[in-house]
């Protein structure tokens, strides 16, 4: 049985109705065991949706990073906003206790990296994407290529990071025409910066909902 908090909620109500909810399995293989993995890696999700990263292994974060420095937490340079992070989260192998980092996909222009900050286990295969473009140079196989010889600092630092500006005359090849950070949530900041470059810029909202208690892992894997 599965609680999400008050924020969480709230979310929900405000979301179109057929937004879908996406899990992503942080910290723990197929059959449950710890291991450095984000599963899927490689998210496609619509405006609206709902991703749930849930921590069942190890200790971890979801941090927002960028095509340029995929093992660093952006800072904006436009917004002066760093890109979002959840806290540690980590698994109680005890209790069965897990927690559930959300984010609320606002747009889907640009695509959003993102990493484990404890280092070093962004290069130990703690990253992935959502909506990553299809562009040549751009996509998540180039990304990932970048993850061997990427600075990796570890929690709490950040790397400048400046969005292409909405200005700019050329439209991004991965489908997006437009982003628009349709805010559903009072307390959501957003950006509407297009990136002919593919980089990504802040897009989605996050709040920690807590976290369930006495559920054997092996019953929720
Ligand atoms: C997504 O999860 C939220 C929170 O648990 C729930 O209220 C909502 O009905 C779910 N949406 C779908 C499409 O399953
Ligand atoms: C998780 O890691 C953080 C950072 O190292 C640490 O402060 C925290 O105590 C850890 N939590 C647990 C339960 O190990
Ligand atoms: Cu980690």
């Amino acid at each position: 049985m599965k609680f999400s908090t008050a924020i969480v909620a709230a979310l929900a109500t405000v979301a179109p109705a057929f937004a879908k909810n996406i899990t992503v399995v942080v910290g723990a293989d197929a059959s449950g065991a710890p291991a450095l993995v984000f599963n899927p890696q490689v998210i496609q999700a619509d405006v609206g949706d709902f991703i749930n990263f849930e921590f069942r292994g190890g200790n971890h974060t979801v941090t927002q990073s960028s095509f340029a420095n995929p093992c660093t937490q952006q800072f904006n340079t436009v917004t002066q906003q760093n890109g979002f992070t959840s806290p540690f989260m980590p698994y109680n192998a005890a209790s069965g206790q897990i927690g559930v980092f959300t984010l609320e996909v606002t747009q889907t222009a640009n695509p959003i990296w993102f990493f484990c900050a404890r280092k070093p286990h962004c290069k130990g295969g703690m990253y992935g994407a959502i909506n990553p473009p299809t562009t040549p140079g751009r996509t998540f196989a180039d990304f990932a290529a970048a993850v061997p010889n990427a600075d990796e600092p570890g929690f709490g630092v950040t790397a400048p990071f400046t969005p292409t500006t909405g200005s700019a005359s050329g439209s991004a090849s991965g489908g997006a025409s437009s982003t628009s950070g349709a805010g559903s949530s009072p307390s959501a900041s957003s950006t509407s910066t297009t990136t002919p470059n593919g980089a990504s810029v802040l897009s989605a909202r996050s709040s920690v909902a807590v976290v369930l208690a006495g559920v054997a892992a092996s019953l929720l894997l």
